[in-house]
């Protein structure tokens, strides 16, 4: 059961409401089980804790914080969270020990809620443009290829262009995508110049009044400070075509790296700022965690999770969901 309920946060003329489809609003069970790799290391663990305990002492708050910062949340969000725990038993609003793990839910959700904005595609920008960045693995190029699928399905049209051309089969990758969903994919093969190619989709884009141009790019070059700049350098070139693009640059995360994941986020919003985040491989990995600590140190919106492998494994993330998934409340 959910015990999490969504609070209304739309303020007037504002709009900011996870669109779930009905599938992924009934889907809480599949979620779960998705999630089940950091359900248990995280919420059957602090269940188990605190299952049988009367007493409330420094020693379970200890246990706690250990669970938390083994569960890839990070030292400083698990800090906060038993900070408040501990200020909340001094101040006996929790006075029993079976009001700790709703409580520990209720932390989970507020540090993480605020990360939930929903990536609207806005009509004031035709193409909406966006430029995906993450390093080789984290899921880029898989996950164009199913937000193609899902905002074609959404009646709008849909460009692909293949700026990761530091590597052949990345191309491929990306046209077998755009096939499967009849979708353009602008290419130059691999060597070509990663902005070049951007430049021209972007110019192609705009002449077919296509809704959404969604960039591809390199995961890896010679070297970091290389990677970043040639990010910049495909910044630059979209904005002489369109000043306000790119309108989301998104950089995709792999859960399973955990600490690393947090990493990535830090090196990438430092060099060319992101504007949202989407992490991969929630399947099949008990780091789940990792999210909250990219939400406590930075706050950038988590556009969707992966958990699994195909199209309709791509959810837009809602905080509700996530938490009760993997810290249940029975
Ligand atoms: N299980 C699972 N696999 C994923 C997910 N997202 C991506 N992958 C897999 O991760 C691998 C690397 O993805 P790819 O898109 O090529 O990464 P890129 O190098 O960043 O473009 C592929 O085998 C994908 O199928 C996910 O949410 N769950
Ligand atoms: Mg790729």
């Amino acid at each position: 059961m959910l015990r999490i309920f969504r609070k209304n946060k739309k303020k007037p003329g504002e709009v900011q409401d996870v669109q779930l489809r009905p599938a992924e609003q009934s889907g809480q069970d599949l979620l779960e089980k998705r999630l089940e790799d950091t359900r248990r290391q995280l919420g059957k663990r602090l269940g188990a804790l605190l299952s049988n305990r009367s007493a409330i002492d420094d020693e379970l708050l200890e246990e706690i914080e250990t669970a938390l910062i083994t569960s890839d949340i990070g030292v400083q969000a698990a800090l906060e969270i038993t900070g408040n725990l501990q200020a909340a038993i001094s101040n006996k609003v929790i006075t029993q020990a079976k009001q700790v793990l709703p409580a520990v839910q209720a932390e989970l959700y507020e540090l993480i809620e605020p990360c939930e904005q929903f990536l609207h595609i806005d009509e004031a920008h035709r193409p909406f443009v966006i430029l995906m960045v993450g390093v080789n693995g984290a899921g880029k190029t898989t996950t164009i290829g199913k937000l193609a699928q899902r905002y074609k399905e959404e009646g709008l049209s849909v460009m692909l262009a293949a700026g990761d051309t530091f590597r052949a089969a990345a191309v491929e990758q990306l046209k077998s995508w755009g096939d499967r969903n009849d979708v353009p994919v602008i290419a130059q093969g691999s060597g070509a110049d990663s902005a070049a190619v951007v430049f021209d989709a972007l110019q192609s884009a705009k002449a077919r009044k296509i809704d959404v141009l969604i960039a591809d790019t390199a995961g890896r070059l010679h070297t970091q400070a290389n990677l970043m700049e040639e990010l910049k350098k495909v910044h630059r070139v979209m904005g002489k075509l369109d000043a306000t693009a790119p309108h989301e640059i998104m950089l995709v995360v792999d859960a399973g790296t955990g600490q690393n994941a947090l990493n990535q986020a830090r090196e990438f919003n430092k060099a060319i700022g992101l504007t949202g985040i989407t992490v991969t491989k929630l399947d099949g990995t008990a780091k789940g965690g990792v999210l909250f600590g990219i939400a406590h140190e930075l706050g950038i919106p988590i556009r969707f999770i992966g958990v699994g492998e195909a199209a309709k494994d791509l959810r837009p993330f809602d905080a509700g969901s996530f938490v009760n998934a993997i810290l249940p409340i029975d």
